[in-house]
């Protein structure tokens, strides 16, 4: 087990976890002169692309856009090979990072915070981790990530197959050779999207349990010709600011048009050519209501279901795959390489749980009420708490040691999503009310970080120790966060967004869905105006207060 240098009990501040968000956090607030101490459950950095090993992981946010932005060196030195990273190379780069910034120092691995607690007299953070750790810290940084909590179904019998199980969100590092296996594959997001066809060309054959069909969009995958990403490192500096002007912090211009506005022939020529380009941004940055206007959606979502029956060869595989439960992009779209293309194959199966639910898990499958599926392996792409399951998994404890699954027992309530009224000098990386998911990470990460180092910079240069949301701000902040999410679309699909993948989850749109530009203007107005909106209080009079 890796340990760092420090091993003093009494630290300025604590972060959970060691992925993108909580190395820059690390680095940014080590740079203040504060002390800082990581702890990471895994065994190295990296988060979400340390845990998602499974085949075909790769981003679908450009690597060119899905990368630090704080470090001009870093940018420059380091080289991407394809338009949509694969798993290991984030890996790489994310390691290479904590090398660069000279991180591990002060990570501890294997190590998993189980407890954090609000003392009131000493105003500080209690944090004790399933290694025996128990330290003070001013301050507590989330940085638990907004898709690291698996979700595996309690589908009855799995204890009794006899062959090997895997969830995508926690993949054996060693990886897994399905060559000659009857595998099994239980979900059609992005993570089932990206490994059914890749695993379909291993194994003897897959077969893909299917509850809802999704959209999906080719994703154009190439190498990065190094002329093309010499001439994008000669602007970065461009390129990122056109992405912190833009709604989801990637650089494309923003639509002008009204879906319906066009007529149908030049609305398919504009599909077509987004179809062609591939990539998330194309489709959905075509008309700008096409998540506001159910009939400009219905467009869009018309020409994706006409390319699923062109792509499909047979007639009954195509209508199964096609999605017609939810608008477009209500659920994140996947992005795949030959998708659709995989159920052609002989190989591979198609079985519709809507007419055939699962019953049970046997040894040797799955049964369906069709009859038992005889399997090797079975993968579970089915996905994870989002965004508050990696919160609620800890025990956090505010003022009179309230937890906070029963503060948001209703539903996630933060002010901006950074932090959350009775839980002092917490913050909460990427947290529900913030672009987050709905944003590029990478840059959503480092707008916190930053505001968080600035805050307490700030609270420092004020003598200052103690920064609490006020339920009035947190309150105004949840109404306008609903307000905007109830004028889309968004709230029609059953997805993860809404929290309705995970059985007894409330269900309330997490992620703030006013748009990257116009999320950090308010945090930037909030700490201009000597953060307004929170409490500040010296270390004894935030102890006092009730
Ligand atoms: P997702 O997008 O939540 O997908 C999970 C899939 O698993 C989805 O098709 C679910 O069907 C399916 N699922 C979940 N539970 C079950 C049960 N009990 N039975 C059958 N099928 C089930 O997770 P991913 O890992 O693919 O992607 C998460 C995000 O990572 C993605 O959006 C990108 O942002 C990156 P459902 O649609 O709920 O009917």
């Amino acid at each position: 087990m890796s340990t760092p240098t420090d091993r003093s009990r009494s630290l300025d501040v604590v972060v959970v976890g060691a992925g993108f968000g909580g190395l820059y956090a690390l680095h940014r607030l080590r740079g203040l002169g504060l002390s800082v101490r990581v702890y990471e459950a895994g065994s190295g950095v990296g988060g979400t692309w340390y845990w998602n090993r499974y085949p075909g992981a790769r981003c679908d946010v450009e690597s060119l856009e899905y990368s630090y932005s704080f470090s001009q060196e870093l940018e420059q030195e380091w080289d991407w090979s394809e338009r949509y990273a694969p798993q290991p190379e984030i890996l790489r780069y994310i390691d290479h990072v904590a090398d660069r910034f000279d991180l591990r120092r002060d990570i501890q691995f294997d190590t998993r915070v189980t407890a954090a607690a609000f003392d009131e007299t000493l105003g500080r953070w209690r944090v004790t981790t399933d290694q025996g750790d128990d330290v003070s810290a001013r301050f507590c940084v989330m940085a638990t990530g907004c898709l690291s909590a698996a979700t595996t179904p309690d589908i009855p019998g799995l204890q009794s197959f006899q062959g090997d199980w895997f969830h995508t969100g926690q993949w054996p590092h060693e990886g897994v050779d399905f060559s000659g296996k009857r595998v099994g594959i239980v979900g059609t997001g992005s993570s089932g999207i990206q490994s059914i066809p890749v695993i379909a060309r291993q194994a003897s054959n897959l077969v893909v349990f299917q509850r809802t069909p999704n959209f999906s969009l080719p994703a154009r995958n190439e190498p990065l010709a190094p002329d093309a990403q010499a001439q994008v490192k000669a602007g970065y500096g461009a390129l990122r600011d056109a992405a912190r002007g833009s709604f989801s912090a990637i650089a494309v211009s923003a639509p002008t048009e009204l879906a319906l506005e066009v007529d149908p022939a030049e609305r398919r020529r504009r599909y077509e050519a987004a179809w062609a380009r591939g990539g998330l941004m194309s489709m959905t940055t075509t008309f700008r209501d096409l998540i506001l206007d159910k009939a400009a959606n219905d467009t869009a979502a018309e020409f994706i279901r006409s390319k699923i029956c062109e792509i499909v060869d047979d007639p009954d595989v195509a209508r199964v795959l096609t999605p017609t439960d939810h608008p477009f992009a209500t659920k994140r779209p996947c992005l795949d390489t030959g998708y659709f293309e995989t159920f052609n194959r002989d190989n591979v199966t198609l079985v519709d749980l809507r007419q055939t639910p699962i019953t049970e898990i046997v040894p040797t499958g799955i049964r369906t009420t069709g009859g038992v599926h005889e399997l090797d392996c079975i993968v579970f792409a089915t996905g994870f708490d989002a965004m508050t399951g990696p919160l609620l998994r800890i025990d956090i404890r505010g003022r009179g040691d309230r937890p906070l699954r029963d503060k948001w027992s209703a539903g996630p309530r933060t002010y901006l999503g950074i932090a959350t009224a009775g839980f002092p000098n917490l913050f909460i990386l990427t947290g529900p009310g913030s672009p987050s998911v709905l944003s590029n990470m990478v840059m959503a990460i480092e707008q916190h970080v930053d505001w968080i180092a600035d805050c307490l910079s700030y609270l420092g240069a004020h003598g200052l120790d103690a920064i609490e949301a006020t339920v009035d701000a947190e309150d105004a902040w949840v109404d306008h966060v609903n307000q905007l999410a109830g004028a889309t679309l968004f709230p029609r699909a059953n997805s993860w967004y809404m929290g309705a993948n995970v059985p007894g989850k409330p269900r309330v749109f997490l992620p703030y869905v006013g748009g990257f530009p116009q999320y950090r203007s308010t945090c930037d107005a909030v700490a201009a105006e000597g953060y307004r909106g929170f409490g500040l209080t010296a270390a004894a009079a935030a102890a006092e207060r009730p």
